[in-house]
């Protein structure tokens, strides 16, 4: 008798008609037997998957070539597929699963044909734990087999995991023909099921991760009382040796990454990172909050990782694991093959190709690397890796964070009243755009926990979500806010950032012990400046307190711009948050 698992999987070859399946075992002689496939057999536009790059100083390192019109998430393209539109809120694109499934049934009718369609058992965390998900994805491409093997825990006791069972998470996704028109990623919540065409990045394309770890995972925990959030899990040890861990949402380009595995600039103090991208939170039996980073791996933006900006990110990229690590549209120096990247610590060299394989100078006046070039790279090389990584219960959380990039008026930071006065920050926060992205720079746009393009779900509902679980905590976390980015008048950083972000945490922490006070002011509770730890960095007390000044009346526009963007929501906006913002509005003159 064919298993609910087989039969799925000969429904969807019967669709895209493959000329072979495979089973991934999740094995290293496997992957090292699809990295050679990827050199020698595929091919996209008719050029290799993957390049072996310079084996002594990159070990297991290969060089990817996206599709060159296919090198981001496609946010457009991607739909929730509730069967009530309500449900999805103003926050997704929708379209009801009858005629999405229509439209993706007639896109993947033979979409596989002279393909291998690869089959990938994987959990989202740690197989013991009571909070990890088995999942199966369908894919055709070794690039994402690979990516996956990297990115989660792939293996075939996933099979026996789910053995009978039909409530087995669901990934479908083709490459297609690579067209941006037939390009759709779509999730259907209540089937645990993501349907991907057209795209093979990451976002699009490894449906373990943002489709079904934050999208339908979010969903999942609305209703079943848990959170899926788009957050940095990591622990600071302190001079005394105690560990506090804390999580952090942010927008892309406000460096999360970074902060998941920064160098204490402080002496005594210790990072350890559990995860860079992803937190699944449940609440203990002691009333904690509990976080588990369901992920194994790290998908990060190549440009601007240095020695200086992320030194163990650096040095995980020359790990010796075999998972392996892969580079995605970053530039090429020939002469030594090794990837480059703007930003990288050594200058390029004399014969270099950029991301799409062409011959490139600096003097082009071009990039090298797209400026979403990725990393892909298992987190077990990672020399700060916690030793609670693996911890199935995950650990508990002390002070979650609510990061954006703001240039004026955020303070540094910024402790909440309250629960809901925290949530009521994550909802408001948001980031000015940078060059990185495509937009305008310098526009203002919220994003509320960071999860704007992930809440799988309407938002209004995903803020009562989070009020509900504030309320179920004996200890919840206190919750924070944080701006690296305030400039001065000649639009020059004021704070040093980076490892100096540790004194930043050290109040943090310090806070969450008890062990410093704090300045009331409307919007919360700040640091006096001398609670900021400041020896060994020139940031006088004239320029920290610019930093950790709030003036209510420079609130005004602010508020009229939140409370615009709130009411976006309509009616289902929780009344616990319009009551914290009307307690700030009434202070402004
Ligand atoms: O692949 S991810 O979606 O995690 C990266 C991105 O944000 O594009
Ligand atoms: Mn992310």
């Amino acid at each position: 008798m064919a298993t609910p698992l087989e039969k799925w999987v000969e429904q969807q070859a019967q669709l895209t008609k493959p000329d072979r399946i495979y089973w991934c075992d999740g094995s290293e002689e496997e992957a090292r037997r699809l990295m050679q496939v990827g050199m020698e057999q595929e091919k996209i536009n008719g050029k290799p998957i993957f390049y072996l790059l310079n084996q002594e100083k990159w070990p297991v390192a290969y060089l990817h070539r996206s599709h060159p019109t296919d090198v981001a998430r496609t946010e457009h393209l991607t739909y929730v597929c509730h069967p009530d539109k309500e449900i999805a809120g103003p926050n997704n694109n929708w379209m009801h699963p009858d005629e999405a499934k229509k439209l993706l049934t007639r896109l993947s009718d033979g979409c596989m044909r002279g393909r291998t369609m690869y089959v990938l058992p994987y959990m989202m965390g740690h197989p013991e734990s009571p909070f990890a998900k088995a999942c199966v994805q369908l894919t055709d491409v070794s690039y994402v087999a690979v990516s996956m093997r990297i990115m989660t825990r792939m293996g075939k006791t996933v099979i026996e995991k789910i053995g009978n069972r039909d409530d087995f998470v669901k990934g479908l996704h083709s490459v297609g023909d690579f067209d941006p028109e037939k390009r759709f990623i779509m999730h259907f919540p209540d089937e645990h099921l993501v349907w991907s065409v057209g795209s093979g990045y990451g976002g699009n394309a490894l449906l373990g991760k943002k489709c079904f770890s934050l999208r339908i995972a979010s969903w999942l925990g609305y209703q079943e009382g848990w959170l899926a959030e788009h957050m940095v899990i990591m622990g600071i040890e302190d001079p005394q040796g105690n560990i506090t861990y804390i999580t952090a949402a942010m927008p892309s380009a406000c460096g999360k990454t970074n902060l998941a595995m920064m160098e204490s600039a402080l002496p005594g103090y210790k990072i350890w990172t559990i995860g860079d991208d992803i937190a699944w939170f449940h609440i203990g039996d002691d009333g904690r909050l509990y976080a588990i980073n369901p992920e194994i791996g790290f998908f990060g933006v190549a440009p601007g990782t240095s020695m200086k900006t992320n030194p163990n990110m650096m040095r995980t990229l020359k790990g010796k694991n075999f998972y392996p690590t892969l580079f995605t549209n970053t530039g090429l120096n020939v002469d030594t093959n090794e990837p480059w990247w703007e930003g990288m610590d050594d200058p390029p060299g004399k014969n270099m190709l950029d991301w799409q394989g062409n011959p490139w100078t600096s003097e082009s006046g071009k990039n090298a690397a797209h400026p979403n070039s990725r990393f892909t790279v298992s987190i077990y090389n990672t020399p700060c890796l916690s030793k609670e990584f693996d911890n199935p219960d995950g650990v508990p959380i002390s002070a979650v964070i609510f990061g954006g990039r703001r240039t004026k008026l955020i303070p540094l930071v910024v402790e909440a009243f309250s629960w809901e006065h925290g949530v009521f920050m994550g909802a408001r926060s948001g980031s000015e755009t940078t060059a990185a992205a495509i937009h305008k720079v310098g526009v203002l746009r919220r994003d509320p926990m960071a999860m704007l393009p992930f809440c799988g779900y309407n938002m209004a509902d995903y803020f009562s979500h989070w009020i509900s679980m504030g309320r179920k905590m004996k200890n919840p976390p206190k919750i924070f806010t944080v701006n690296w980015f305030r400039t001065d008048e000649n639009g020059k950083f004021i704070w040093p950032g980076f490892g100096e972000n540790i004194r930043v945490l050290k109040w943090i922490i310090d806070r969450v012990h008890n062990k410093v006070s704090g300045r009331e002011t409307p919007i919360g509770i700040v640091p006096h400046i001398n609670d900021i730890e400041r020896t060994g960095i020139d940031v006088p007390d004239e320029k920290l307190k610019t930093i950790l000044d709030v003036d209510v009346k420079d609130w005004k526009e602010e508020l009229e711009d939140i409370k615009k963007f709130f009411e976006s929501f309509g009616k289902r906006f929780p009344e616990e948050l319009w009551k914290e913002y009307e307690k700030l509005n009434r202070q402004v003159p």
